[in-house]
């Protein structure tokens, strides 16, 4: 393996909380938010579109935009904008997150909302002269936030911040906004006890596969740290809702799998039922969450705690780096390299076919 195996990655995912006060100072430096506020349709459906982890933001994204500025929203993967069109909400405000800004998904349902529905979209990336900043009518940049490694850490919080802090300012909330920057700060505090929790779970225990678990914006969050494993450990991971895990999928639990659960306050009773079956059918859990009882500690096999009093939808930002923090560490424990992760490359780039579409995909 070598030497420098995994260098970039940890210090992208150490540097989250300072790299959020960055992007949020930059952007309230220039007036981005409120100038957007006043560009983008207020009256209509929103629906985030990314590929890989941005698809796993934008689902992030979609239902923390409801709960903080109202409205309807909804996540969909770039590749089903361009061989489903119809099943998107016409007309619709688009949000194309690609921290690349290259991926050619993402391109084609640019094109496609642009240049064939004529909708004016909002593009949210990390890179800077970019194809999609060139098709999308508005685009966002945070270049603070990009990484030098294949896996999305940082710059995953990071657009997620900056939609957060969106959504807030066209809720007019500005306590909300003020949460993101007191989140980066207890996260700060936080970092060095979440990364001893889950180096050590890593260093005493091997599991067989694993299974994360949300509900609401932390659904979306599970989802990116199964992505996380499998990218970074080469490992079996799955994704439920929590309660779906009752309707089959509770089969295989046992000792060899580590199952996360990523628990909210809207769902936190029922969550914490499952997280009690769980338990009683012996499997290992780790639970990560802003505060729990007594009983959710007990069936906790390992914990991170975060109690950052912020609400409920700002702690999406922040739930994601034990996620992280597993890949990597289960990835280096298997002798791997985070930073060169296998069979991936940065940005999936895909040849056009004939008619300048997806290959395979009809003009
Ligand atoms: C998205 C993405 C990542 C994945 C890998 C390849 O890229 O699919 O989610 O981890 O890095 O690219 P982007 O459109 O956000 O640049």
């Amino acid at each position: 393996m070598r030497a420098e195996a995994g260098k970039n990655t940890i210090r992208e995912i150490l540097s989250e909380p300072r790299v959020w006060k960055e992007c949020l100072n930059e952007l309230e430096r220039k007036g981005v938010l409120e100038h957007l506020v006043r560009e983008l349709r207020d009256d209509l459906e929103y629906v985030f579109v990314g590929c890989g982890s941005s698809f796993y933001l934008a689902q992030a994204a979609a239902a923390a935009w409801s709960l903080i500025a109202g409205g309807s929203a909804r996540a969909v993967p770039a590749s089903e904008v361009v061989l489903f069109p119809q099943q998107l909400p016409v007309p619709c405000q688009p949000v194309l997150i690609s921290r690349s800004g290259f991926t050619s998904e993402v391109l084609q349902a640019a094109n496609y909302l642009e240049r064939r529905l004529n909708i004016r979209s909002l593009a949210l990336t990390c890179g800077t002269n970019t194809a999609l900043e060139k098709i999308a009518t508005y685009t966002v940049s945070l270049p603070a936030a990009d990484e030098k490694s294949t896996v999305m850490t940082r710059s995953f919080t990071s657009m997620l911040l900056a939609l957060q802090s969106l959504a807030a300012t066209r809720a007019q909330n500005r306590r909300f906004r003020t949460a993101l920057h007191e989140l980066s700060e207890r996260t700060q505090t936080l970092l060095p006890e979440i990364h001893a929790t889950v180096r050590s779970l890593v260093e005493a225990r091997t599991f067989a596969d694993y299974v994360f678990l949300g509900h609401g914006p932390l659904y979306g969050v599970a989802q990116e740290a199964m992505l996380k494993v499998m990218e970074m450990s080469c490992s079996y991971g799955q994704c439920f809702h929590t309660l779906e895990f009752r309707h089959g999928p509770k089969a295989i639990v046992g000792p060899e799998t580590l199952i996360t659960f990523f628990l909210s306050d809207s769902g936190f009773e029922a969550e914490a039922g499952v997280l009690a079956e769980v338990k009683d059918l012996e499997g290992t859990t780790l639970v990560v969450a802003d505060q729990v009882n007594p009983t959710v500690r007990r069936s906790a096999d390992y914990l991170v705690e975060f109690s950052s009093n912020v609400p409920e939808a700002a702690r999406a930002v922040a739930l994601p780096i034990p996620g992280q923090l597993l890949g990597f560490y289960t990835g280096m424990k298997k002798g791997l390299d985070p930073d060169e992760p296998r069979n991936l490359t940065r940005v999936v780039t895909l040849e056009s076919n004939k008619d300048g579409g997806l290959p395979g995909a009809r003009a």
